[in-house]
């Protein structure tokens, strides 16, 4: 084993960076080589991710990673947020891929449900509710009847920098039809669901190697670059990047969504579980992620959208310290309610939620802002007692990642209401998940999971914030 010089290419639903890794069984450092929005665009036909300006970012990224590794890259892998595809024929992308938040899913929930019940579907896949699950999405889409192939978000970059189709198994098992039993597509499923069985590739693993970049590629890269499977679900790697020591542990990772849960042996399939919407999402190394999707900082940053959309700039630091000085008591908001999951006005839909039920709403931004956090913290509080129960998993130590292990309110905040401590970090652990899985590939770290999350215990830095205290880092 040795010192390897790997890239991660992770596209979150707010934004992507290409972060350049060195990593070995004693290092892990990283370093943003590039960092883009990731902004949806509405279209007459609805609301779009815009993949060809994410792949112009990636390939940019990627050049300037083998620029700052004079030694040549060893890798290279893809991971973005799940459940969105785009459709292909003959290799090439039919139309643009729909965003999940677009409105048009709602038909595909009510024919997928007139064929296979929630509860037959939950025995099959593992994952809970929610209205965008790629086969809802499928269930609505009309080109299915003239595509001759699917890939998920990732793959589909992974295929454009490759030539090579995949499947990755972690993000698969959000569609809807890989059977959580076996990881292999669910063909009955498919079938009573009259999709397309053509449309369903080859599936591989998080550690697999796809294969080099195409030439066109490569030059465009100014290097030759292996490209490996990894956790291609962002919250896959990022739970692979989570520090926890022992099983004892829960995880928020805390982005765009808030995914709150414990990591799992084998799959719970109980009728509570799917009643509390909770999922059994694969993990790497065949592991289950029983977690439930939290509303997340979607709330905060689609209040700020909606505020510069009315021509503002708003600086998120310094609101968030006027957040922190509102000494009213807040009242919580029920952050998972249906109406903050559309783009728009989430401002206004909290001061309704209030006014709705004859509280006085929040007057100001730093109260609403305060309200969204402490909101947010209960919410996560909620889900962690119900990832115990329903598990059966005792969880004496909460972990929190991703962008909002950075808010120090909303950690402080859900130590204070999970009555647990909290570790905070590292914000980057999706792009660590990403290099580890890589690492391992080619040889530069052995060992399980547990040996790479001790890695990043002894190379990242954690907040430790105790309920009712304060924070020590
Ligand atoms: P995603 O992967 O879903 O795009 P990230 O994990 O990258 O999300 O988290 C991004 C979010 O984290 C930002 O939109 C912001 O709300 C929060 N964040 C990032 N940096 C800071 C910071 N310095 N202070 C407070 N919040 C931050
Ligand atoms: C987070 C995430 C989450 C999914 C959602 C669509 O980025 O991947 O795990 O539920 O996006």
């Amino acid at each position: 084993t040795s010192v390897s010089s790997l890239a991660a290419i992770d596209l979150g639903a707010s934004s992507g960076r290409v972060v350049l890794a060195r990593v070995g069984p004693d290092e892990l450092d990283l370093e943003a080589v590039a960092r883009f929005p990731n902004d949806p665009v509405t279209l007459p036909s609805g609301l779009h991710w815009n993949p060809l300006e994410l792949y112009r970012n990636v390939l940019l990224g990627l050049r300037a990673a083998a620029a700052a590794s004079p030694d040549g890259l060893h890798g290279a892998a893809v991971d973005s947020w799940a459940v969105d595809y785009a459709l292909l024929r003959g290799g090439r992308m039919l139309g643009v891929p729909f965003h999940y938040r677009d409105a048009r899913t709602q038909v595909g929930v009510d024919r997928v449900h007139a064929r296979v019940s929630p509860e037959e579907l939950y025995q099959r896949n593992g994952l809970q509710f929610l209205p965008f699950n790629t086969l809802y999405q499928l269930a609505a889409d009309p080109l299915t009847d003239v595509a001759d192939g699917l890939l998920l978000i990732p793959d589909l970059i992974t295929a454009w920098l490759t030539g090579r189709s995949t499947t990755e198994r972690t993000n698969a098992s959000t569609t809807g039809l890989l059977d959580v039993a076996t990881g292999r597509w669910d063909e009955d499923l498919i079938g009573r669901l009259a999709l397309p069985r053509r449309l369903f590739g080859e599936l591989v693993d998080a550690g697999d190697t796809v294969g080099p970049l195409l030439p066109g590629v490569a030059a465009q890269v100014g290097s030759d670059v292996p490209v490996h499977a990894v956790g291609s679900h962002d919250t896959a790697s990022a739970v692979v990047g989570v520090p926890m020591e022992s099983a004892d542990a829960a995880y928020i990772s805390c982005g765009t969504w808030g995914l709150v849960g414990v990591e799992l042996e084998h799959a719970v399939l109980t009728e509570a579980g799917r009643a509390a919407r909770f999922t059994n999402e694969r993990g790497v190394d065949g592991r289950v992620r029983y977690l439930t999707n939290v509303m997340g900082l979607w709330l905060l940053n689609e209040s700020v959208r909606e505020w510069e959309r009315a021509g503002e700039r708003v600086d998120l630091p310094a609101l968030l310290r006027q957040a922190d000085q509102v000494s009213a008591s807040v009242v919580v908001f029920d952050v998972q309610d249906e109406r903050f999951l559309a783009p728009g006005d989430v401002p206004a839909r909290i001061v309704d939620w209030y006014v709705e039920r004859g509280h006085r709403p929040p007057e100001s931004r730093p109260e609403l802002v305060r309200c969204i956090v402490e909101s947010l913290a209960q919410a996560f509080a909620d889900a962690v007692e119900q990832a115990q129960r329903l598990s059966g998993q005792q969880v004496r130590v909460v972990h929190v990642v991703g962008g909002g292990s950075v808010n120090r309110s909303l950690c402080q905040s859900t130590a204070d209401r999970t009555g647990r401590p909290v570790l905070a970090g590292p914000v980057e652990a999706t792009a660590i998940g990403n290099v580890l899985v890589q690492a391992r590939a080619v040889g530069a770290l052995a060992g399980d999971l547990d040996m790479l999350r001790a890695l990043v215990r002894q190379t990242q830095p954690t907040t430790r914030y105790l309920p009712g205290k304060g924070s020590t880092t």
